[in-house]
């Protein structure tokens, strides 16, 4: 183990300078992730382009069901969801990535006016856009680079343009605490005035079909994990040693939720922008939750923010769900805000 003068002398010599690590918000959240307790970090930082590459290898495991499971229900419900929305809809996606999923409506859709995809990283969206308004002559696409978790300003409506539907596939609201989730909800169904929401959520479900889910054989998962601490050496001069972490994912039933962790092998010290953080043996660093819903629980929340429940499709199996959320009207979130 490194003696504190060693430790010194390797940041010395061969660490970046602090500011790469104040100079970024990956850097600032890492820090304070690693001196708070319980140590958690946010999921958004798994997705680096080798995290997105990664994650796309996750969707086509045998043992994670999510992906073709609401892919299969999208396109099986495609023509009644296209009826939902009707002609010229307007289609807003939160967190769109490489927009593939949004291709299983636009392809369904009556004359769709308008996609405008919503994500952090304004290059992927720009190239994204590009490859969309290719393939889809007459429809207008209007990437929105922003962190929608954050205040959202949206461009108004095209003249002529039908309602506006929300799309949050994937069970990415899992991600979020209860408090956020409804918080976001309610963002939504103000941006969404008037329309309505398509919102695929994970079903809770037998544990062992999670477990398995999260831990699948070929080890992807694990390295999708660890790719976070990969990503922190790479990017902000850490010293992380991979191999003296372990990918731990579990269900937390009272919690409804598998929960990621990365833990310590053994007692270790990591340097990260000029301090030193320790971590013992067996302590972790809680990189996600995915919380899993029951059809009727992820109704009940989109009421309390202001949605009315529409359609509920689950599969056969009943592993994943889509729902089809009604916003409030326009008139009513004036009367709100007066
Ligand atoms: C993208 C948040 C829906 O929770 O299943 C996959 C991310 N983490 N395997 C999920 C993830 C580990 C995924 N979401």
């Amino acid at each position: 183990m490194l003696n504190a003068n060693a430790l010194k002398r390797a940041t010395d010599t061969h660490g970046p300078a602090p500011s790469a690590v104040q100079g970024s918000e990956f850097g600032r959240d890492l820090v304070q992730a690693l001196v708070q307790r319980p140590r958690a970090i946010s999921p958004k930082y798994f997705y680096d382009a080798e995290g997105s590459r990664l994650f796309d290898r996750i969707c086509e495991l045998p043992e994670y069901y999510p992906t073709r499971t609401e892919v299969a229900i999208l396109r099986e419900r495609a023509g009644e969801i296209a009826a939902l929305a009707g002609p010229r809809a307007e289609i807003v996606e939160f967190g769109a990535g490489s927009c593939t999923k949004v291709r299983l409506l636009l392809d369904a859709l009556e004359r769709p006016a308008r996609y405008l995809p919503i994500d952090i990283s304004a290059e992927h969206l720009a190239a994204a856009a590009a490859v969309l308004r290719r393939d889809y002559a007459g429809l207008e696409v209007h990437p929105v680079a922003a962190d929608y978790t954050q205040r959202l300003l949206l461009p108004a409506a095209t003249p002529g343009a039908g309602r506006r539907v929300g799309f949050f596939p994937g069970s990415t609201l899992g991600n979020f605490s209860p408090e956020e989730a409804l918080q976001f909800l309610r963002m939504a169904a103000r941006v969404l005035r008037g329309g309505a929401l398509l919102l695929g959520a994970d079903l809770v479900k037998d544990p062992a079909l999670l477990h398995a889910a999260y831990n699948d054989a070929q080890g992807v998962t694990a390295a999708f994990n660890l790719n976070l601490l990969a990503r922190a050496n790479r990017e902000l001069g850490a010293d992380f040693a991979l191999d003296q972490f372990a990918h731990a994912a579990f269900y937390n039933a009272p919690l409804q939720r598998i929960e990621m962790h990365l833990v310590s092998r053994r007692a270790q010290r990591i340097a990260l922008g000029g301090e030193c953080h320790e971590m013992a043996e067996g302590e972790t660093l809680h990189t996600e939750n995915s919380h899993k819903f029951t059809v009727e629980g992820l109704r009940a929340l989109a009421v309390k923010a202001g949605f009315r429940p529409g359609a509920a499709w689950a599969d056969a199996r009943r592993l994943f769900s889509v729902h089809w959320l009604h916003a409030p009207d326009a008139s009513n979130d004036e009367k709100e805000r007066r």
